[in-house]
């Protein structure tokens, strides 16, 4: 038998590839059925389409029998669709990245912190300018912030499923969520988190989406004026756990329901949601409880010496159901327009405990039974699995090994593990099946780990905490993601590496290069990598991975007349036939449709410092029937999709003819489609 037979003979008892139900698969499959029977040497799949076999064809591309299995497993023919969408955040870019599993392709980047022009988010629409000045600080000598560092999506759940109908993403660097609709994939909106800094991987969802969870990162002093040097580290600096309240109609944060829960200066790291048994409890890593602060150019250490000194630091412990009515019970103070209940109160209310973890942790991970909480600490070998009800019992019991500098209860660490379990050096990340088994990134080591959770997973007593192999990827692996992984039921099936390095993987783009997303069959034992897929897009961090046919509320064209900020009929929507121009005074309001392949009105006459107010309807009700509007020297740009009204204002300031055109290639006349800006010299 060729070695390709071999192959698809062992994959052909897997299942997955015959559900994807691709005629090459049925028609390479029956082929197979044929050769087991012993029609030797038939050629697989018959004719392709160059002549000769699929064995041919493979031996001629000098793929041996594995990699023309990943070319089967991963191929999505033309006109078909991928089974999942990847959620990825977009690092640097500041944005989303929508990408298809199995076939890897990029299907869409969705600007959330940083403008993008193809899609007029921040080049004068009101929309995008909006949502874009939403997240900067409105006080006017405020950084105006253009960018983001996206880090940690999470997707929408209703109970602890996704649901598929909103995406939020937290900014690394500025401390700041958006949201972004999943009915047609634009942002609507970002906040700039009060008492919070920067944020990093504290960002989840409650099993209902109550809340969109945010923490601090690096603690920030709590003074008046939001300065306090850092000899009074200890005293005035604090990290922030921030429960943002969901408007159930339209994904929205609520911030009047919304609170924070004040926290020891320690620098809050991920962070996950409890599920099913741990439900109404939340829980955040943290490193540097040493409270290092650096100063090495002043006769001190730097930060990465002083963070590593302790054995261990603390995962928090968070009831966030009760904090919710010590909320409504009105237990708590106002900072910055924010309910904060302070330390003491989540002390004295039992809202808030720790526990200790080894070493520099990272990831912090909920099994999908909500029973196991899994750590990993950067420096230590092992992954370490807390018990849900352990921690319980731990609590009821006041079995605390003490507490820390400001008195919060730290349980003892024997009595709530689990099981630890030895997986490699420099683990991440953990993700899960349905088969009790856990998955952890591991950065140092480049390569995955297998292993299984314990009895409360569905694991046998015997089978529990063991390691069950190691893949190996390229290169540095950070997060992980395996299909709706982060949900009580994952899927299993896919799973994906998201490396930092790709060194040699992909053909030399220069000194910098991208990351490499690597997907696993995870159906394959031992696990097989199928597909390098090089990321050239600022630097993904996380990922989640939903299934494309839980996305019900998918608009493929607007209402015609809609206002994508509302979701609803905008007040400028402008039918055909009803175009206009309105001056008042030195106010000019232009009411202006779009339909293949002209603008009406085409010619806009205004005077120079007249104030002009474009309210543009896109009237087609085609799918994919999108115009652009853009006007030469404003830098504005506006992607107006079928059905949907963009509002444009600006300031003639300068005199002349401006040729603006529809900047999106919709039709054989879209050339044609332009007009004239004339601004009439004063
Ligand atoms: Cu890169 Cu979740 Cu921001 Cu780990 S984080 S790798
Ligand atoms: Cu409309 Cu091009």
């Amino acid at each position: 038998m060729s070695p390709i037979l071999k192959v698809v003979v062992g994959g052909s008892r897997k299942g997955g590839a015959v559900k994807r139900g691709s005629l090459v698969m049925v028609a390479v499959l029956a082929l197979v059925v044929g050769a087991v029977v012993g029609v030797v040497g038939a050629r697989l799949g018959g004719e392709t389409a160059t002549g000769g076999g699929l064995a041919d064809l493979a031996e001629a591309r000098g793929l041996d029998g594995q990699q023309a299995e990943a070319a089967l497993k991963t191929f999505v023919p033309p006109g078909e669709y991928d089974e999942y969408y990847m959620f990825a955040s977009g690092g640097h870019s500041g944005q989303v990245l929508v990408i298809g599993v199995p076939s890897m392709r990029l299907l869409k980047e969705i600007p959330v912190f940083t403008p993008d022009s193809w899609q007029g988010y921040g080049y004068g629409t009101d929309q995008g300018n909006t949502v874009l000045a939403g997240g900067s600080d409105q006080d006017k000598d405020a950084t105006e912030l253009t960018w983001g560092d996206a880090h940690h999506p999470a997707l929408s759940e209703t109970e602890g499923d996704y649901d598929g109908r909103w995406l939020y993403i937290n900014d690394r660097a500025n401390g700041r969520i958006g949201m972004v609709d999943l009915a047609d994939f634009k942002t609507k909106e970002i906040v700039d988190i009060p008492n919070i800094s920067t944020s990093h991987g504290g960002v989840f969802v409650t099993p209902n989406t109550e809340y969109a969870h945010i923490s601090s990162m690096t603690p920030m002093p709590f003074t008046e004026n939001g300065y306090a040097d850092l000899s009074e580290y200890n005293e005035k600096y604090r990290g922030v756990s921030s429960w943002m309240a969901i408007d159930q109609a339209t994904g929205r944060f609520d911030l009047e329901n919304s609170f924070q829960i004040e926290l020891p200066p320690y620098t809050q790291d991920l962070a996950d949601a409890g599920k099913l048994t741990s439900f109404g409890w939340g829980f955040i890593n943290s490193y540097n409880t040493e409270r290092a602060v650096g100063g090495d150019a002043e006769g001190g250490e730097p930060i990465e010496t002083g963070a590593i000194a302790a054995d261990y630091d603390f995962l928090h412990i968070i009831n966030w159901q009760k904090a919710a009515e010590v909320v409504a019970a009105g237990d708590y103070v106002e900072r910055n327009g924010m309910k904060m209940i302070t330390l003491q109160t989540a002390i004295d209310e039992g809202l808030l405990y720790l526990a200790p973890e080894p070493r520099n942790p990272h990831g912090v991970d909920v099994n999908p039974t909500g029973d196991y909480i899994v750590v990993s600490g950067k420096l230590d070998p092992n992954v370490t699995v807390f018990d849900f009800e352990k921690i319980q019992t731990a609590i009821q019991n006041q079995d605390f090994q003490g507490t820390d500098d400001y008195g919060v209860p730290i349980l003892n660490f024997d009595s709530v593990v689990a099981g630890q379990v030895e997986v490699g050096v420099g683990p991440l990340h953990t993700q899960f099946d349905g088969d009790g088994n856990a998955y952890t990134s591991m950065f140092v080591d480049s390569a995955i780990a297998k292993w299984t959770l314990g009895t409360k997973a569905g694991v046998s007593e015997a089978d529990a905490f063991k390691l069950v192999e190691t893949i190996p990827v390229h290169y540095n692996i950070g997060h992980l993601v395996t299909a709706e992984g982060d949900t009580v039921a994952p899927d299993g099936k896919y799973m994906v590496a998201l490396n930092k390095w790709s060194i040699d993987r992909f053909p030399s783009v220069g000194t910098l290069h991208p990351q490499n997303f690597q997907l696993i069959d995870l159906d394959s034992s031992p696990l097989q990598i199928l597909y390098d897929s090089p990321i050239g897009v600022g630097e993904p961090h996380y990922v989640q991975m939903i299934k494309t046919d839980k996305l019900t509320s998918r608009l493929d064209v607007y209402p015609v007349g809609t206002d994508p900020a509302t979701m609803t009929t905008s007040e400028f929507a402008t039918a055909p036939g009803e175009e206009r121009v309105e001056r008042n005074g030195s106010v000019v309001d232009v009411y202006m449709t779009a339909l293949r392949s002209h603008f009406t009105p085409d010619i806009l006459r205004v005077k120079e410092g007249d104030t002009v107010n474009l309210h543009i309807t896109n009237v087609e009700t085609a799918a994919d029937a999108t115009h652009g509007f853009a006007v030469p020297q404003h830098n504005i740009e506006a992607s107006i999709d079928p059905g949907e009204v963009v509002n444009i204002s600006f300031k003639a300031v300068k005199s002349g003819s401006f040729a603006f055109y529809c900047s999106e290639f919709c039709s054989a006349l879209h050339l044609e489609m332009q007009g004239w800006l004339l601004v009439e010299p004063k």
